[in-house]
């Protein structure tokens, strides 16, 4: 018989991706989305899905919503990947935060717990919750120090996961992922953002591309290949929780390199801290400038994962590199930017 699965929180990054994926399995799929005003599920067109998933209204903070819908569908698998999952938000907006991202899981659990007592539950985790890391790289034992209201919330929800899966013998598994990017990804995150910008700039569309802490360091990889391992966890033997990431790190600031060599600049850097510039070698212009406005209260300063019990136990690799993730999100955003829609 077909399988099905709910995607909660279809509409991100993430949630199209799987979509993708679980149709090319021949799952049906319940594509959980908010009802906003602009309905525009821009991603799904991208992917060309739209028409080939179930949409259905799911708010996590209205707790008979989650419920009544879970009760209906009765599917095989729930990956819950709804979030305010913004770090940057999540310090002017932390109860929020927590109300979707830590209270917004026990919901769903309950729900299953409740009433589909079969189904297997995925809850997107997160590197965040490293925070000030205790070890490198990060594994599955590393202690937690989330730095974030998203982290501290995304903790209540990987720990709540794993607590269902022991009192009640629930098959509930935790993705513990590192950063995953793609053409996808929303404008705010600082890859996607950079890309906009260094593109916008070679176009002539924008002068300065204004930015944060170019220190940061974090384990980038390529969503559409995380999806995957979302996949393998739910259809192991065991529940468990993995870490999912490339292994590699690199700084803003190297993304920045990457991203305007695909572009055919070539930056230098000239001073430190808040004076911090990127000028383009050929022009002498300014193309990037720290602003502190994007300086977070605390900061997470690096992330390396170590994902060989992901490898081990479910065969799972990211089959993307860091160039080809990059060289991936230029060309996708010249040619949103050049094309019949622009
Ligand atoms: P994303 O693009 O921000 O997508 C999050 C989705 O959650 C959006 O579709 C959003 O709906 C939905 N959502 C937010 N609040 C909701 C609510 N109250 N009720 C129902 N849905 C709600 O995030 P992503 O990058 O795909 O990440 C997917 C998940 O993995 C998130 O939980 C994130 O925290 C986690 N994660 C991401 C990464 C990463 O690097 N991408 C790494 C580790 C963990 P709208 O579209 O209506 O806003
Ligand atoms: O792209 P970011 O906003 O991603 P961040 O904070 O690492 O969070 C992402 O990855 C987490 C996994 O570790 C997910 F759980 C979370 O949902 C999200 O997907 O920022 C990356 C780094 C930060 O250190 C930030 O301070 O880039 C730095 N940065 C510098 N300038 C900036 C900017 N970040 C953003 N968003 N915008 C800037 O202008």
């Amino acid at each position: 018989m077909k399988k099905s699965a709910l995607i909660i929180g279809a509409g991100g990054q993430d949630g199209a991706y799987l979509a993708q994926f679980l149709l090319q399995k021949d799952y049906k799929v319940y594509c959980g989305v908010r009802r906003t005003a602009s309905a525009d599920h821009w991603r799904f067109r991208h992917l060309g899905i739209e028409r080939d998933v179930e949409l259905v209204y799911l708010e996590l903070a209205e707790e008979s919503n989650v419920a009544r819908l879970v009760s209906r569908i009765q599917v095989d698998e729930i990956y819950n990947l709804a979030a305010q999952s913004y770090v940057g938000t999540s310090f002017e907006q932390a109860i929020y935060t927590a109300e979707i991202d830590a209270v917004g899981v026990c919901r769903i659990l309950e729900a299953i717990r409740n009433y589909s007592a079969h189904t297997r539950f995925y809850q997107a985790s997160t590197s965040e919750m490293y925070g000030k890391v205790m070890e490198v790289p990060q594994s599955e034992t590393t202690p937690f120090y989330p730095r974030s209201p998203y982290g501290v919330a995304k903790l209540y929800g990987h720990w709540i996961t794993r607590n269902y899966r022991e009192a009640y013998n629930m098959f509930a598994c935790s993705g513990i992922l590192f950063n995953h990017e793609s053409p996808l990804r929303g404008p705010e995150f600082v890859t996607r953002k950079a890309v906009i910008g260094l593109a916008s700039i070679r176009l002539g569309r924008m002068e300065i591309l204004n930015l944060g802490n170019l220190d940061a360091k974090r384990d980038w990889g390529f969503a559409g290949d995380y999806v995957v391992g979302m996949w393998l966890m739910l259809n192991a033997q065991e529940a468990d929780d993995y870490v999912l990431a490339t292994g590699h790190t690199r700084s803003v600031r190297e993304f920045l390199n990457a991203a305007a060599t695909c572009l055919d600049f070539e930056l230098e850097w000239h001073g430190s801290g808040e004076s911090e510039v990127g000028t383009d070698r050929k022009t002498g212009k300014t193309v990037v400038a720290v602003d502190a406005a994007f300086y977070r209260p605390a900061e997470v300063d690096l992330l390396v994962g170590d994902a060989t019990k992901a490898h081990q136990k479910l065969g799972w690799k990211p089959q993307t590199s860091f160039d080809q993730l990059v060289s991936m999100m230029v060309e996708a955003e010249v040619a949103r930017l050049t094309g019949p829609h622009a």
